[in-house]
């Protein structure tokens, strides 16, 4: 009876939840609200032959397809603009997974499986999947968080702060633990179920105050995307800097749908200001645009210091870009070889599964040819609506796949395993969990070995494993302290110190100049004295901004 009035509940609860959530992202467009019930995600599922699953976000699309307002009910969006990043990601966790699986010492009596959804970068699809982690993808009334029959025991997610949020209320109504990987905000640390392997944005946005002190700037531009991740970066960078006596030249947004007027304004912020030192809190696919305004506008000799989120984008660090970007300094998560990824993620070719829909568009969008009898679609690039310019990054190729393509000959972001930083996040995040659910169940086992997986002590257990998951504490496989404090955020960690520098073959070097190590209450900032760093000033030297 009890379980029925709370399902009864949850339902209200979800349903209106969901119209809020839909609203808030259609605000601008004027669309009313109604609920979506059918949903559409791609992803990995394998449950069946195993105890337990971890649930997994992760944006292998960089966006949705805006639909078209219709009186009907609003039908989950579709994706575009493959991101081959993301894809390694969700790789990644499988790949861990996998290996979690063979080891003796963790879970030795029992099997992880798993249930993975590609959120497309968006909150609607990050809301989608984290309903189906909870009902199954042809209901919408939840289950006790077993769509796939299997105990779920968290999920690892989802990618981005703005998208954890938005599944971070349902889940946290359900008991369902957040393992994030990328989500950094320092607002998520308000949430009781969001823990993370990413340190908080509080450690870096006093690390870039920390480095702009070193160098002695006092006054300084900021940009920030338009999301929990921008916005809340530069408002504590700017109460930072105040602190320090230090001063904001600017500060504005780079709108997140394309809007001229809004980006103008962005533009002539740098453009007018004599502040050359400017931070800009953004993910890389979201500063794209900006950066080709910035080269549109012909905007040199500014000194750029990079969020983490785009120190080491290949989108943006491209030789053609360095004019304006050369010379950018910021800090990234630090580096890691993962044993055994690197033949894991070339092991992947679409005749091995016809359904695998992920695996023919990666296919299609790295060899730039259509997979034969695929419906899958070839990757139709709407990011003209997004820049407002002709910016294709795939062209329509009626060129068909042969099967036999090379990845050995690509150059390819999702197989560069030589800077793997976020890719070690999401590992750590899946032994985190399967630590947690390893110690709980050798405290169980004592007692209960037989009842383990009966409904009822599966009940208790997602009560405990939110204190069990936060007190794990162990090494990684690369040396690495893994801790979380009573928030569930790690507090101890360090950045490299990155700089971009042209190397003699004309490529963009990103140079290690340095490292950044913080705790809660102290921090070490080394920028050695024999590390050359470029400047893009006109001078070469060190820029000025006093
Ligand atoms: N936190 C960002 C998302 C993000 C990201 C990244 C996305 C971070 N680092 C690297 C792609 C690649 C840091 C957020 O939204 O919290």
């Amino acid at each position: 009876m009890k379980m029925a009035i709370r399902k009864k509940c949850l339902i209200l609860e979800l349903t209106v939840f969901l119209c809020v959530e839909l609203y808030a992202q259609y605000e601008d467009q004027n669309m009313t609200c109604r609920l979506m019930r059918k949903f559409n995600l791609t992803g990995y599922v394998e449950a069946e032959n195993h105890h337990f699953v971890i649930g997994g976000q992760f944006p292998v699309h960089y966006r949705t397809i805006p639909t078209s307002d219709s009186d009907e009910e609003p039908e989950s969006p579709m994706c575009e603009g493959f991101n081959f990043r993301g894809f390694r990601w969700m790789k990644t966790m499988i790949h861990t997974i996998k290996e979690i699986n063979e080891r003796k010492d963790i879970l030795p009596e029992h099997t992880l499986g798993y249930q993975i959804f590609d959120n497309c970068f968006s909150t609607t699809k990050a809301m989608e999947s984290s309903m189906v982690f909870l009902t199954g993808q042809d209901e919408y009334k939840p289950k006790w968080r077993n769509s796939t029959g299997k105990y779920l025991i968290g999920i690892i997610g989802a990618g981005g702060s703005t998208m954890s949020l938005a599944g971070a209320r349902i889940l946290l109504l359900n008991d369902v633990v957040q393992v994030g990987y990328a989500s950094s905000s320092s607002i998520l640390t308000e949430y009781l179920n969001v823990y993370r392997t990413i340190p908080s944005d509080k450690f870096q946005t006093e690390a870039i105050v920390n480095l702009i002190r070193h160098f002695g700037w006092v006054w300084i531009g900021a940009i920030a995307s338009d999301d929990d991740y921008g916005k809340h970066g530069v408002k504590s960078f700017r109460k930072i800097l105040e602190t320090n006596n230090l001063c904001i030249a600017f500060s504005e947004t780079i709108p997140k749908v394309y809007s001229n007027e809004k980006m103008q304004i962005a533009i002539d912020a740098v453009k007018s200001s004599t502040a050359k030192v400017i931070v800009l809190y953004a993910t890389d696919f979201d500063l794209s645009p900006f950066v080709l305004e910035v080269i549109h506008h012909n905007i040199a000799h500014r000194t750029w210091i990079a969020t983490e989120a785009w120190i080491t984008s290949a989108l943006i660090a491209k030789p053609e870009y360095f004019p304006y970007f050369g010379g950018t300094i910021g800090f990234a998560i630090p580096r890691s070889v993962i044993p055994g990824l690197k033949e894991f993620l070339y092991d992947v070719h679409p005749s091995k599964d016809p359904n695998d829909v992920l695996t023919i568009e990666f296919w299609q969008t790295a060899f730039n040819c259509t997979w034969p009898n695929s419906s899958v679609p070839y990757n139709v690039d709407h990011r003209v609506n997004m820049t407002g310019k002709e910016d294709r990054l795939y062209d329509m190729s009626d060129h068909l796949c042969t099967g036999k393509e090379k990845l050995k000959d690509l150059k390819n972001t999702y197989l560069d395993t030589s800077q793997l930083r976020i890719t070690n996040n999401v590992r750590q995040a899946v032994y985190l969990m399967a630590y947690g659910l390893d110690r709980l169940i050798r405290v169980l086992i004592k007692e209960y070995r037989e009842y383990l997986l009966h409904p009822k002590i599966l009940a208790f257990m997602s009560y405990k494993l939110f204190e069990y998951i936060r007190k794990v504490k162990f090494t990684t496989h690369d040396g690495r302290k893994i801790e979380l404090n009573v928030h569930g955020d790690i507090e101890n960690g360090y950045y490299d110190i990155l700089n971009w520098q042209m190397d003699n073959t004309g490529d963009i070097a990103i140079v290690k100049v340095g490292e950044y190590k913080f705790t809660r209450s102290k921090y070490e900032l080394v920028l050695p004295k024999n590390s050359t760093l470029f400047w893009n000033t006109e001078s070469s030297r060190l820029p000025d901004s006093v």
